[in-house]
């Protein structure tokens, strides 16, 4: 029988070369692994039947690369894409590995540095139009402080608008297909970063010049490092439309940015969220932003990518349980889950008749809030399918 979990080209899993290519290196120790040169990360995702491949600039061409030596090598990379049938469905750029961003990119003093890390991301927006890419995530990893006497807050919040508003006109007179995601993330490599939630980036987008070419690239880490549920914010973020990009990984609470392999942690919260993008119509990659235990070779890097997409898969076969499921479903229709159109008291729409005849109803409140709603048993059930009891 073949197997129930391997993934499909459909299935839009990826990966970036800097998750499979992790060597391992911590700030308490070495790289554990060699290199693994980009067209072999390519050949290998190929085989275990991932879509594709994302990358940042210096992933792929070294910080400080001649023109003939970068066109050589995105030539190399081009073809071991062609020989394996994978895309890059996005590109973004490294500003935050260079001791020249240690005052961050787009919101650092001096405005050399900013407008170096404008160019520098003009150049990675060009490679990944090159490659095919539609999606351009923006991640401020160094866009914060340990100081706050630095600088007023708000005129970093408006230099990052002047880079992501010039970054968009430089895409549409480019006449580009490309979008943006901004990645939030609350600290790590700094104190504390800008846009810290996906929420604040919401937010944020709304006062950006092209709204519309802006979405958001959430990640479960960032939103599990800042003690929120991450299927609430995706749920936000489709819901608003700007779901662009998902960073999945895992992270347990309180602790560092682990990047830990997609469902090694959070089950049940990664549960409702595979459901979620799966019913949501969410077409975009499912790209994994996460990396292998320091402990593993080579062999265990390859582990670590089959088993984030076995974890998606499998997930996704329980949400669809999840919804063929006759005890669940009898419950969810009974609690009034699933009460889609029925709006009894015209809340959905105003209307000053409504509105008085609501003003007059009397609501048996004692009696509403004496009833137990059997959030006990239905929680339960979900248990039992996660566990394979049921
Ligand atoms: C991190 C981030 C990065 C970004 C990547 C894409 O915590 O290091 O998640 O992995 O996602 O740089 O811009
Ligand atoms: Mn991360
Ligand atoms: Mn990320």
């Amino acid at each position: 029988m073949p197997d129930p979990y391997a993934p499909k080209k459909s299935d839009k899993f990826t990966f970036g070369l800097w998750t499979v290519g992790n060597r391992g290196r911590d700030p308490f120790g070495e790289a554990v692994r060699d290199t693994i040169p980009p067209a072999r990360i390519v050949q290998k995702l190929s085989e275990l039947g991932a879509y594709g491949v994302n990358l940042h600039d210096n992933d792929l061409v070294p910080f400080g690369a001649s023109a003939a030596e970068r066109d050589r090598i995105v030539r190399d990379f081009k073809k071991a894409l062609a020989d394996h049938g994978m895309k890059v469905p996005m590109a973004t750029t490294n500003l935050f590995f260079h001791p020249v961003f240690k005052d961050g990119a787009f919101t650092a003093n001096d405005p050399k540095v900013r407008a170096f890390a404008v160019q520098k991301t003009m150049r990675s927006i060009d490679l990944g139009v090159e490659l095919g890419a539609t999606v351009y995530v923006m991640w401020g990893g160094r866009e914060g402080v340990e100081a706050d006497a630095c600088r007023d807050a708000r005129e970093a919040i408006k230099r990052y608008r002047e880079c992501v508003n010039f970054l968009c006109e430089y895409v549409l007179d480019q006449r580009y297909e490309m979008r943006f995601a901004l990645e939030a993330k609350p600290n790590e490599p700094r104190s504390d970063i800008y846009l810290p939630t996906t929420g604040h980036i919401l937010a944020f987008i709304e006062t950006l010049d092209h709204p519309e070419m802006v979405g958001v690239n959430p990640e479960v880490a960032h939103e599990h490092m800042s003690g929120l549920n991450f299927y609430h914010s995706i749920a936000q973020a489709i819901d608003a439309e700007k779901l662009f990009h998902i960073d999945l990984n895992d992270q347990k609470p309180g602790r560092y940015d682990q990047d830990l392999r997609f469902g090694s942690e959070s089950l049940k919260g990664m549960f409702f969220l595979v459901k979620l993008l799966e019913e949501s119509g969410y077409d975009g990659s499912r790209h994994f932003d996460s990396h292998a235990y320091r402990t593993e070779d080579e062999e265990g890097v390859w582990e670590f990518a089959r088993g984030s997409m076995r974890s998606y898969l499998i997930l996704k076969e329980k949400a669809r349980r999840f919804g063929e499921d006759r005890q669940i479903q009898a419950i969810l229709k009974e609690i009034g889950a699933t009460g889609n159109g029925d709006d009894p008291y015209g809340l959905g729409r105003y209307g000053r008749d409504t509105a008085s005849r609501l003003k007059d109803t009397s609501f048996e409140v004692d009696a509403l809030a004496r009833k137990g709603l059997g959030y006990e048993r239905l929680d339960q059930l979900v248990v039992d399918l996660l566990l394979g009891a049921r």
